[in-house]
């Protein structure tokens, strides 16, 4: 390796994703290993998304990282356990004009400098870990030249965070709960590409950008330990619903997909009120929404739009097509004027006009 003091860099951008069947439990902490399989829709790239830019240079003195412009510690395991398994799987990088010249072997001793930015807001159940964690092993493998495809790298980013894995892959998701110890099989595949289902138009409307009281990990943590439907939805009802999803995603079936998303948010979030004590993530105005949503569909005869809300109150709307979004959108407006700008924002995902 060249002395020179040359820094070298990579840019990336990974969207988040949302679920419509929901992981909620890990059988194993430290791997991040689920109790059931989940399926997820990957979001536009230009909307919801994390830029993460990764840099090396024997310059470094150690590894350090920037979240929204302010130093965050890499102290904790999730951290440690991505940037382990990437630098592990470093391959030789040359660069001739810009002097940069990396062995496999100097991964281990080369540090880091890591700036992430997040487009929305940051733990308020927007999945920002999801886009956060797999735009970081992304951008690293692009960074270490390594040759791992999506799915392999899914099972780094699984051990930041388990949603992260999902946004390897564009489209719609399943992330497999496998059944080894070592977690090596619990991957990201993907079900169907983006313009498989590019009629869809997804509308997220924040009812709530403030940081969650319950994070996620320790939501679905105090869920194993005390929830007894949490048991009964992994083993009797997920493994079902999962080959119903892939059908109807398969099939373009917008009903069969809007009863499976509705049910299962509606499911995971009794489950978060069978934990004790119990978890509330949606509010008053989460649940109007759905009453509006669920007497439109109704009213239709035949679904127009699908919910789902993730750990936290704000409302993801998927659309059967953009006439539906439009007239949506006209209706959030007209039931929940916001007050302020911040007060209910909504980003609408997939409608490029
Ligand atoms: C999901 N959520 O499938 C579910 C639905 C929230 C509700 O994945 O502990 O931030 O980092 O693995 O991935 C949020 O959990 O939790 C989540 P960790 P994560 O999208």
């Amino acid at each position: 390796m060249a002395a020179e003091k040359w820094v070298y860099m990579v840019t990336a951008q990974t969207p988040t994703n949302i679920a419509v069947i929901k992981y909620w439990g890990k059988r194993d902490e430290v791997r991040i290993l689920p109790v059931n399989d989940s399926i997820s829709v990957t979001l536009d790239p230009d909307h919801l998304c994390t830029v993460t830019t990764v840099a090396v240079s024997p310059s470094f003195d150690r590894d350090r990282m920037w979240l929204n412009g302010k130093e965050i510690s890499l102290s904790g395991s999730r951290y440690q356990n991505c940037l382990r398994e990437i630098r592990s799987r470093g391959g030789d990088v040359e660069d001739k004009e810009k002097g940069v010249k990396i062995e496999k072997k100097d991964w281990e001793r080369l540090n880091l400098h890591i700036a992430s930015h997040n487009n929305f807001p940051t733990a308020a159940g927007l999945a920002s870990s999801a886009a956060g964690f797999a735009c970081l092993v992304f951008s690293l493998a692009k960074l270490m030249n390594v040759e791992e495809d999506p799915s392999q790298l899914s099972a780094i980013a699984r051990q930041g965070s388990g949603s992260a894995c999902r946004s390897l892959f564009g489209g719609f998701v399943k992330w497999k709960m496998g059944s080894k110890d070592d977690g090596s099989d619990s991957v990201a595949v993907q079900l169907a590409d983006e313009k498989h289902w590019d009629d869809l138009v997804i509308i997220i409307a924040v009812v709530s950008s403030r940081q969650k009281e319950t994070s996620s990990t320790s939501g679905m943590r105090e869920s194993v330990e005390t929830s007894l439907l949490l048991q009964h939805r992994a083993k009797k009802v997920v493994p079902k619903r999962i080959v119903q999803m892939e059908e109807a995603i398969k099939n373009r079936d917008f009903a069969s997909f809007t009863q499976l998303s509705c049910t299962d948010s509606n499911q995971f979030h009794a489950v978060c009120l069978d934990t004790s004590p119990p978890i509330f993530y949606m509010n008053d105005t989460s649940h109007r929404i759905i009453s509006l949503v669920e007497k439109w569909n109704r009213s239709e005869g035949t679904p127009q739009v699908a919910y789902t809300f993730d750990a936290g109150p704000n409302a993801v709307l998927i659309a059967r097509n953009r006439k539906v979004a439009v007239q949506l959108l006209q209706g959030l407006l007209y039931y929940f004027p916001p007050k302020s700008d911040t007060d209910m924002k909504s980003y609408v995902v997939g409608d490029n006009s």
